[in-house]
């Protein structure tokens, strides 16, 4: 196979609500959508780089830099017979996990679709559905919380994961546990305490919860081992694992013991298999993580999330959590039994609405 062209697209959508994390609020995505064209065919990468760099160094920007500039020269015109093959042509290239696994995404998308298969068999997927949770940003009170939470419930989510930062944190998730019992419950901090924090996080430890994401900086492994080592509450990890060797490292060290795989973070399909793979052959359970995606990252966190070791309810909401409209017709929906199913369609699995996308695209590359 053979990518003749690619399309790079910065794609601008209006969140229904704001997010808010610890490292602030998005009231709107804008994100690169990579299209490439294959021997007739088209397949779709979406990268998950925010606008400013909040959640890890990359943002829209430099990934349409590193794409323009440095991924897709390497990739035009050259054969190929597998996707998995790629990863290889731009190891050289120091990080921009996010621009590497847009480009890769949508050589998936249109291999999957050349063979014929569904997006998620071409992976290794064998679930027929996948169960899914709900992130809920910080509110601005705990009543606005309460009430986001039983809405979510009462549509079918499986987990709920509240995010925190420091003064929002053990009382809301002490009221969250009064008002709904012994529901599955987490928490992501997004990095906003040190271990001097550990006390104060221990008084986490009373309130069962499946797991704290993290509560530390991306590049320490060492204060989360020693983190780890006073909570009883599992640590999960999702910006410290860059790749597939950040998770050996963090397992090694003790520093997690759970692991939130997010594509565009480690750097591409091929490595996030890797991972589950690394992960699963320790007994050490993963989920799917997102970063509001519109419906064609989210057809591509799907098919991930349909391998076996990801065992625990992802952040894979319906396209209905985040998007008035989405960019797929039919939208991702989600059952009332809190579970997706994984299309069985060759390739993506989904229809691009491409009038719309239109209209939503705010600045358009060809290349060449
Ligand atoms: O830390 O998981 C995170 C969104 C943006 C950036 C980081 C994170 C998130 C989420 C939302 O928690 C996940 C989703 O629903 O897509
Ligand atoms: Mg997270």
């Amino acid at each position: 196979m053979r990518i003749d062209r690619v399309e790079l697209r910065l794609v601008g959508m209006e969140l229904k609500q704001p997010f808010t994390t610890s490292f602030g609020t998005l009231s709107r995505k804008e994100f690169i959508l990579v299209t490439v064209f294959v021997d007739g065919l088209l397949g779709y990468g979406e990268v998950a780089a925010l606008p400013a760099p909040l959640y890890s160094y990359e943002t829209t920007g430099t990934a349409w830099l590193i794409l323009e500039q440095f991924l897709v020269p390497l990739v035009l015109g050259r054969e190929w017979s597998h996707p998995s093959e790629l990863p290889a042509w731009w190891k050289h290239l120091r990080g921009h996990a996010m621009a590497k696994c847009g480009l890769e995404q949508a050589a998936w998308c249109a291999w999957a679709e050349a063979q014929g298969v569904p997006l998620a068999a071409a992976l290794g997927g064998t679930r027929e559905r996948v169960e899914v949770g709900v992130s809920i940003g910080i509110q601005r009170e705990v009543g606005d919380l309460l009430r986001a939470i039983e809405g979510y419930l009462a549509r079918g989510y499986r987990r709920i994961k509240i995010k925190i930062k420091p003064g929002w944190d053990v009382g809301v998730v002490r009221e969250v546990r009064r008002q709904f019992g012994d529901i599955p419950l987490m928490v992501d901090a997004n990095s906003a305490y040190t271990l001097a924090d550990a006390a104060h996080l221990e008084g986490l430890d009373d309130f069962g919860l499946m797991m704290i994401e993290q509560p530390l900086d991306e590049d320490d492994l060492v204060d989360h081992a020693a983190l780890q080592r006073r909570l009883r509450t599992p640590i999960c990890l999702d910006e410290s694992v860059t790749g597939p060797e950040a998770g050996r490292r963090a397992l090694e060290l003790g520093s997690c013991r759970i692991i939130n795989i997010k594509v565009g973070r480690v750097g591409g399909p091929t490595a996030a298999r890797a991972l589950h793979d690394l992960a699963r052959a320790q007994g050490v359970p993963v989920w799917c993580g997102g970063m509001l995606e519109s419906g064609i990252g989210r057809a591509h966190n799907l098919a991930l999330a349909s391998l076996p070791g990801f065992t625990l309810p992802g952040d894979i909401s319906a396209s209905d959590r985040y998007w008035h409209r989405d960019l797929v017709d039919p939208p991702v929906t989600m059952a009332s039994d809190g579970t997706i199913p994984v299309p069985n369609a060759p390739g993506l699995g989904f229809t691009v609405d491409r009038a719309y996308l239109e209209s939503l695209t705010l600045k358009k590359a060809q290349l060449p």
